[in-house]
């Protein structure tokens, strides 16, 4: 049977988490938060809203839910501001041939990520005709490490759970989709994601024979 290659989007499609920091790090300098790339990592795979909450804590700042639908909108709009000019130069290294060799295999590809501006980054960066279902921000209820994400990907692709390979550079993400009871692929820094089932540096590390030896 076919199997289905679920990717995260920032952090292993391309590398957003730049602009991400860059938004939230304006919106914390304004409100008097000191915000760091090292606190930024905690932020992967977060959603917007439980992102903003993390940042308020860091600062012991407390504010009403106007103020903080004020800043959420203000924080996106300023990282869509960092989206305008992107195309496919912001993919990061051996997506395009990872995502040739599953469609040459014939196998099925799916999106699990937890943004809401996922659509149009797949547009831009002109790789949204590779994917056979998307679950974004905008489909979920629970975020990761719930396995909310990846099960809804598998349900549109009809895949079995045990049949679905996840690509993550997030520990919620990897988590996720253990608990899923999927084949969890860590893309990133292998000791921070050691809960995955395998570990690769980026897509440029992943010889080909690796995505063969799980096709039947
Ligand atoms: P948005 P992923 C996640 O994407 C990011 O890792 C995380 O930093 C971000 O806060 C979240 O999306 C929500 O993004 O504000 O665009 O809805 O890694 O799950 O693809
Ligand atoms: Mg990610």
């Amino acid at each position: 049977s076919k199997k289905a290659f679920i990717f995260d989007l920032d952090g292993v499609i391309v590398d957003t988490a730049k602009y991400h920091f860059l938004a939230w790090q304006k919106l914390a300098q304004e409100l008097g938060i000191e915000f760091t790339p090292e606190h930024n990592e905690e932020l992967k795979g977060v959603s917007r809203v439980r992102s903003l909450d993390i940042i308020l804590a860091l600062g012991n700042v407390k504010a009403s839910q106007e103020d903080k639908n004020k800043w959420l909108i203000q924080k996106n709009e300023e990282y869509l501001s960092y989206l305008v000019d992107m195309d496919e130069s912001e993919l990061l290294p051996g997506v395009i041939n990872v995502l040739q060799f599953i469609k040459e295999k014939k196998q099925l590809i799916a999106l699990g990520s937890a943004s809401k501006n996922a659509r149009p980054i797949l547009e831009k960066t002109g790789i949204l005709h590779f994917f056979d279902a998307i679950v974004d921000g905008n489909d979920v209820a629970n975020a990761k490490p719930d396995p909310e994400v990846f099960l809804r990907a598998a349900k549109l692709v009809k895949a079995n759970n045990k049949n679905c390979i996840v690509f993550e550079d997030s520990v919620a993400g990897i988590q996720a989709a253990n608990v899923a009871n999927m084949i969890s692929v860590g893309i990133g820094d292998a000791e921070i994601l050691h809960e995955a089932k395998y570990n690769f540096k980026d897509f440029t590390f992943m010889d080909f024979s690796f995505i063969e030896a799980l096709l039947d």
